[in-house]
């Protein structure tokens, strides 16, 4: 049994309403404190789940704090499967606060980050990868990745991760019977088993993490860093895809020194598309800054639209940065081809082989539909199919399911070689405690707290 904890569980500003939670087997108690109904005097008193009207006030001097509406419900059918009280008040900073302070006051401990989740997942309600869902759901940025969030709540990835670890069940089965009847002729069957078994574990790992990347743009968004000299014509771009007048454009080069970040959705695909400042060698020191986050971004990019104008000759600087994107995913814009053409679309490709080559007029909306056509194109080749899939969007299950692989490559291996079959228990082992790891299963205390420290408040 936890001690009750209570949170604001809206995000703070001004708002319709604000809702402030309690949980825990106080909440009621205490809720009956600070709460006087105008027709019901208790909350108590009155129906579980249903909203009443009337006041938080202090009970320590009978001031009113606010007018709301409350509602109570016992667990284990809440959401943290304790006792919930919510409180429904005025929007905005003051009442919230003011009522948090009053029920704190009167026996509740403020709640950590995703303390209620926490509680959620140590009541038994929802395994650990749910919990990690609840937390994308609220930090989806993309209808897309809120899909994907919603189906891991659900439990897709959970219940997938789970029938690997059955298998892995029956396998240590095996291998125990072997060991203990080790006179009967079984080890051959054994063999064969664990052998199947164990490569079905492998086959259905590898496709959770091939699952992975794509689970990592979905959630995130495709990290679209849009890169080229001063004056090309960047900002323009990212406008453009975004439809509207976002980043700062001029004639003057050097304009864009901050880095712009946005999250747009093209004809499906989630992007975070990055604006840079204009790679060049400049003195400019606030430039330079800009120019040298731009490489580091490109690091990490998923994508790279790399911009050239073609009104002007290539220079040197455009020749760098063709050598900085050329391992990247890239799709080449060459620009201003309303303008009478410098470099023709040969020098281009001979610059940066084997990269998709879009000629665009910005200002003349030309090329923005087959850029985007080629985006779909790159990523939604036929093998991304979202619905009813587990997908892996987290980092710490793509680590795990890794691990997991390598220790059933490893238990196959030592199959292969005839290694004594009680070797192999280890491996199948530890596999199988990877795999548990994700849905929260085998996880240490230290892990579990890790996670939800980077829960918000109130969730
Ligand atoms: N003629 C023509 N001009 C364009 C086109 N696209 C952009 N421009 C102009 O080029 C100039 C520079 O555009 P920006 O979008 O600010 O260029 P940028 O690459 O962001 O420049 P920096 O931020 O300085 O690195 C502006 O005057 C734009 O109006 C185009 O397709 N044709
Ligand atoms: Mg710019």
């Amino acid at each position: 049994m936890y001690d009750t904890i209570a949170a604001i569980a809206t995000a703070p500003g001004e708002a319709g309403i604000g809702i402030v939670r309690i949980s825990g087997n106080k909440a009621i108690e205490i809720a009956d404190k600070v709460f006087k109904g105008k027709r019901i005097e208790k909350l108590s008193e009155a129906e579980e789940r249903k909203l009443i009207y009337g006041y938080i006030i202090d009970p320590e001097d009978g001031k009113k704090i606010d007018e709301v509406l409350a509602v109570y419900m016992r667990g284990p059918y809440t959401y943290t499967r304790e006792d919930v009280v919510e409180i429904n008040c005025h929007g905005g900073i003051i009442p919230v606060r003011r009522i948090l302070e009053v029920i704190l006051k009167n026996g509740a401990r403020l709640a950590e980050p995703g303390e209620f989740t926490k509680r959620a997942f140590l009541n038994g309600r929802i395994d650990l990868a749910q919990a990690e869902a609840v937390m994308d759901l609220i930090s989806a940025k993309t209808d897309t990745s809120f899909d994907v969030s919603l189906n891991q709540l659900e439990g897709s990835l959970s219940k997938e991760v789970s029938k690997v670890r059955e298998i892995l069940l029956k396998m240590l089965a095996h291998v125990e019977a072997s060991i203990d009847f080790p006179e009967h002729d079984i080890e051959e069957v054994t063999y064969d088993n664990l052998q199947n078994e164990g490569k079905e574990v492998l086959s259905r790992i590898e496709k959770l993490l091939s699952t992975a990347d794509t689970g990592k743009i979905l959630r995130e968004g495709l990290k679209t860093v849009i890169l080229g000299k001063p004056n090309v014509g960047k900002s323009s771009l990212m406008n453009a895809i975004l439809r509207e007048n976002r980043a700062i454009v001029t004639d003057v080069p050097g304009t864009t020194r901050d880095i712009i970040e946005e999250y747009v959705n093209i004809r499906g695909i989630p992007l975070k598309i990055i604006d840079t400042a204009g790679i060049r060698d400049t003195d400019d020191i606030v430039e330079r800054i800009g120019v040298e986050r731009a490489k580091e971004l490109v690091q990490r990019a998923d994508l790279v639209f790399v911009v050239f104008d073609i009104s002007h000759d290539l220079s040197d600087e455009d020749i760098k940065i063709a050598e900085l994107i050329k391992d990247k995913k890239v799709i080449v814009i060459t620009n201003k081809i309303d303008l009478p053409k410098k470099v023709s679309k040969e020098k281009i490709k001979e610059l940066l082989p084997d990269k998709p080559i879009i000629e665009t007029s910005i200002v003349e909306g030309v090329g923005l539909d087959l850029l985007e056509e080629t985006l779909k194109n790159m990523f939604f080749s036929g093998d991304i199919t979202i619905k009813d899939r587990a997908i892996v969007t987290n980092v710490r299950h793509k680590d795990l399911l890794i691990k997991a692989k390598k220790n059933i490559e490893d238990a196959l291996n030592s199959l292969q070689m005839g290694i004594p079959i009680d070797c192999i228990e280890v491996d199948i082992k530890d596999c199988w405690e990877n795999l548990g790891q994700i849905t929260g299963d085998t996880v240490t205390d230290d892990i579990i707290d890790r996670i939800f420290e980077d829960f918000c408040i109130g969730k």
